[in-house]
């Protein structure tokens, strides 16, 4: 296991060597929801990984090498192979390492679970959206309706399926894939969003009683840090706090 608050690489930086083997890296950022679903993963499964974390507005050259748009999250094993797409990447450690399986080995359950992943597919950018216009001092009544709505449509799964979690009475991969952005619901400043999903919000309660989301909570303050930095174009942003 590793410390995953670690000071960010930027341009100039060295490139870090091999992967040493037995251990997978993840190229990642404090900050990120697409990273700290892969963060979940590791942890969920007890994988061994070391953490490099890039700063996404002074990203270093060798980064490109890596990604081609220089974009986190990336897996690294010891092969060289990397492994890029967070949903993609999530994917990979369950299917290459034993233990604990996230997704289901029904293949019904397990389509089940990609197809609410289909439906949840315009949560992240609606929830990046609202922050903007928040930030940016916008009107963002529209936005937060469309979030509210994409929100009705999960409390309406939960509650015809009648379970706690969106994939049964257990923790999964489905819930792990979703809960980035709902912990950030309160920092970006629109947790009235699910006042009226009743379900959605035990689900929320309950993720927060689950020893890896606990795990890797971010401190509310650190985060406003982070966003106040990044929304005057800090480079620092990335390694507010450490
Ligand atoms: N579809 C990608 C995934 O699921 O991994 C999205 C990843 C993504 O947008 N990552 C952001 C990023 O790398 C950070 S939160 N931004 C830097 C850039 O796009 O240049």
């Amino acid at each position: 296991m590793t410390d995953d608050a670690t000071r960010t690489l930027g341009k100039g930086s060295i490139p870090p060597g091999p992967v040493p083997e037995g251990v997978i890296r993840l190229y990642s950022m404090r900050f990120c929801p697409y990273a700290h679903r892969t963060r979940l993963v590791l942890r969920a499964k007890g994988i061994r990984h070391e953490v490099i974390n890039i700063n996404l507005r002074n990203k270093p050259e060798w980064y490109f090498t890596k990604h081609p748009f220089g974009q986190i999250p990336v897996l690294e094993n010891s092969k060289c192979q990397l492994i890029y797409e967070s949903v993609i990447a999530c994917e990979y450690l369950d299917d290459a390492y034993p233990g604990r399986k996230l997704y289901p080995y029904d293949p019904y359950e397990r389509a089940r679970q990609k197809m609410l992943l289909e439906l949840f597919y315009k949560v992240p950018h609606l929830t990046k959206e609202c922050l903007v216009a928040l930030r940016c001092g916008r009107d963002c009544g529209d936005l937060k309706l469309a979030l509210r709505q994409e929100f009705c449509n999960l409390e309406e799964i939960l509650g015809y399926q009648n379970t706690v979690f969106f994939g049964g009475d257990c923790i999964s991969m489905i819930d792990y894939l979703f809960w980035p952005w709902f912990e950030r619901l309160e920092v970006y400043g629109i947790a009235d969003c699910v006042n009226h999903t009743p379900a959605l919000r035990l689900w929320i309660a309950a993720m927060k009683q689950d020893p890896t989301v606990c795990s890797l909570l971010t401190d509310k303050n650190t985060f406003l840090g982070f966003l106040n930095l990044y929304f005057q174009n800090n480079p620092g942003a990335f390694d507010y706090g450490l």
